[in-house]
C-alpha cells in the first residue's frame, strides 16, 4: 500500500518515531498515511530542544522581532492555504467550505491577533512612599513561562492548535505540541511554515502519538515542561491536572460541553432556526460549544421544532470535495460508534425521534465510512443521559418550557458550564438572563461568534482559566514585580 508518512517535528526537522500508527480518512476509512509515534526518547529530544531556545535567539529576540517573525508563520500558512486546506478535510473528513471559513484562516489569525497583543499590553506600576520620604518604585515585567506542552483535541485541528501556539509563541515561550492522534497532519505541515518563517529550531516541536502510555503523558509528566495547555475531555483534563498535580504546574483546560439554547417566544425564529441549525450541526456537531439541549418556550415550540426538523432533513452530506455537501462524517469509526450509542440509547429512554436515529445509505467505499445522521430528539426528561453527557455528535434534543425562572434553573442544571445561546428580541430580557448563565460564554441572537481579544473558556467541569485577549498573556507569562527603591 502507498501511504504518506506524517512525521515529528523536533529541534526544527522531521523525525521518525518508535512506532507507526495508522491515519484512516473517515469518510470511507481507508488507511492513507503512517503516523511516527513518538517514544520517550523524542519526547525527551523535543523538551530538550523546546528548553535550549528559549536560552538561544528566541528567547533574546525583542517583543517586536518575534512578532514580525510571527506575521510571516500566519502569511506562510495564507500561501499555503491549499495545502492546509486539503490536509484538515483529508483527516476530518470536514467540508471544504467549513474548513476555508473557519479552520484555517483562523489558523492564520491566531498568529497576528496575539504578535500585535504582546506589543500592546502595557503592566502594571506603582509609586510607593517610604518614611526616608524617597519612595520606591514598583513596575511589573511579563516573562515568558517556558516551555509549554499543548495538548489538543481533533474538532478544529489547526484552529485549536494555533489558539495555545500563537500567544505562547508571542509571549516568548516555545512549544512541544501533541497533535490528536486523529488529526496530526496540519500540526506537522506548520513545521515546514515555521522553518520557512524563520523561527528558530527549536521553538515549535510536534510529537505524534496518544494519551496514557504515549507522547500525551510524557509530555504531561515531563519534569520540565513549565507549563500545560489542554483542550479535550472533560476526564482527560481531570488526567492532566494530577499528572502535573507534584510538580505545581500550571494548566490552562479547555473541556467538553453540554450547552444550552433558550428560544424564547420573542425571538426571532428565523435568526433563531438558522442559529440552531449552526450550532447543533456544524462540523457534524463536533464543536465543544455546540448546543445539545435547546429550550424553546411552549407558544413557539411546535413551530421551531417543525422548522428545525426541515433544516436537518435539508443537510447534505459528502465528502469535503463534494460542493453540494455541508455536513462531513464524524471524525472516525470510533467516535461514530460513541455518537451511535447514544442514538440507541435515546430509542431505550422513550425519546420521541423527530428525525435521524441512525446512520444514513452512503454510496461505494463510502458506506465504510463514520457517518451518521443529523438527529433531533423530543420528550426527554432533564434528568436523562441524553441531556447530561456530552454526546459530540450532530445531534440535539427539543424541550419546551413557560417561563424565564423555569428555563435558567432547567438550563443551568448541568455539571458542565461552557456556552450556551439566547434567542430574544426582548434586549433587558437578554441582559437579565444572560447575567445568571453559569457559563463561560454567553451568545445572544448568535453562536460562535467569535472577537479573539475576549475572555474564551467554560466554567464547572468545562474548564479552568481564560484564554483569549489579556487572558492569554496571563496564562503564557510570569509576571515578576521589580521593586526600586529610590
Ligand atoms: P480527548 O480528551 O480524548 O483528547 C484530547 C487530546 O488529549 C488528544 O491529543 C489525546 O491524545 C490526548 N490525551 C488523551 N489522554 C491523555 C492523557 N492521559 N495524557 C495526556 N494527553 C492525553 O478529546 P478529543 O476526543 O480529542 O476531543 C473532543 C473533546 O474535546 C470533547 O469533549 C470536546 O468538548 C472537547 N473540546 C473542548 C473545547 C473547549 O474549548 N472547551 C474545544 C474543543 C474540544
Ligand atoms: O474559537 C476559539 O478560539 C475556540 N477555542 C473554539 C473552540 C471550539 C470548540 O470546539
Amino acid at each position: 500500500m502507498n501511504t504518506e508518512k506524517i512525521l515529528n517535528f523536533i529541534d526544527g526537522s522531521y523525525r521518525e518515531g518508535v512506532n507507526w500508527f495508522e491515519k484512516r480518512n473517515p469518510c470511507n476509512n481507508a488507511v492513507f498515511a503512517e503516523v511516527a509515534e513518538a517514544g520517550r526518547d523524542e519526547v525527551d529530544a523535543a523538551v530538550a530542544a523546546a528548553k535550549r531556545a528559549l536560552r538561544g535567539p528566541w528567547g533574546k529576540m525583542t517583543v517586536h522581532e518575534r512578532a514580525a517573525i510571527l506575521h510571516r508563520v500566519a502569511d506562510g500558512i495564507t500561501a499555503r492555504f491549499e495545502e492546509f486546506l486539503a490536509a484538515e478535510c483529508r483527516d476530518t473528513g470536514k467540508p471544504r467550505s467549513l474548513a476555508s471559513h473557519i479552520d484555517i484562516p483562523r489558523g492564520a489569525a491566531n498568529f497576528k491577533i496575539f504578535a500585535d497583543l504582546v506589543k500592546n499590553v502595557p503592566t502594571e506600576s506603582f509609586m510607593l512612599d517610604t518614611p526616608d520620604g524617597a519612595g520606591a518604585v514598583n513596575y511589573a515585567l511579563r516573562r515568558p513561562k517556558g516551555v509549554i506542552g499543548v495538548i489538543c483535541p481533533w474538532n478544529l485541528p489547526l484552529l485549536l492548535m494555533t489558539w495555545k501556539v500563537g500567544p505562547a509563541l508571542a509571549c516568548g515561550n516555545t512549544v512541544v505540541v501533541k497533535p490528536s492522534e486523529e488529526t496530526p497532519s496540519t500540526a506537522a505541515l506548520l513545521g515546514e511554515v515555521m522553518n520557512e518563517a524563520g523561527v528558530p529550531p527549536g521553538v515549535y516541536n510536534v510529537v505524534h502519538g496518544f494519551g496514557p502510555g504515549s507522547a500525551g503523558e510524557f509530555i504531561t509528566s515531563h519534569a520540565d515542561v513549565n507549563a500545560v495547555t489542554f483542550t479535550g475531555e472533560t476526564g482527560t483534563g481531570a488526567a492532566i491536572m494530577r499528572a502535573g498535580a507534584h510538580l505545581i504546574r500550571p494548566v490552562s483546560l479547555e473541556l467538553g460541553g453540554k450547552n444550552p439554547a433558550l428560544v424564547f417566544a420573542d425571538a426571532d425564529l428565523d435568526k433563531a432556526i438558522e442559529g440552531t441549525m449552526r450550532s447543533a450541526f456544524a462540523n457534524c456537531g463536533q464543536v465543544c460549544l455546540g448546543t445539545e439541549r435547546v429550550y424553546v418556550q411552549r407558544p413557539v415550540f411546535e413551530e421551531f421544532l417543525g422548522r428545525l426538523k426541515a433544516g436537518a432533513d435539508g443537510l447534505v452530506l459528502g465528502t469535503p470535495d463534494d460542493a453540494a455537501a455541508n455536513m462531513g462524517p464524524l471524525v472516525s469509526r470510533e467516535h461514530q460508534s460513541k455518537v451511535l450509542s447514544y442514538y440507541a440509547k435515546a430509542c431505550e429512554l422513550g425519546a420521541d425521534v423527530v428525525t435521524g436515529g441512525g446512520v444514513p445509505g452512503m454510496p461505494g467505499d463510502l458506506a465504510e465510512g463514520a457517518w451518521v445522521q443529523p438527529t433531533i430528539w423530543a420528550g426527554l426528561d432533564d434528568d436523562s443521559a441524553i441531556m447530561r453527557e456530552e454526546i459530540f455528535g450532530p445531534c440535539c434534543h427539543v424541550s419546551p418550557f413557560d417561563d424565564e425562572d423555569e428555563v435558567i434553573e432547567r438550563a443551568n442544571d448541568t455539571d458542565y458550564g461552557l456556552a450556551c445561546s439566547i434567542w430574544t428580541e426582548n434586549s433587558s430580557r437578554a441582559h437579565r438572563v444572560a447575567g445568571q448563565m453559569d457559563t463561560g460564554l454567553v451568545w445572544v441572537n448568535s453562536w460562535f461568534l467569535r472577537d479573539l481579544r475576549t475572555p474564551f473558556g467554560g466554567s464547572k467541569r468545562s474548564g479552568i482559566g481564560r484564554e483569549g485577549g489579556v487572558h492569554s498573556l496571563e496564562f503564557y507569562t510570569e509576571l515578576s514585580n521589580v521593586c526600586v527603591k529610590l
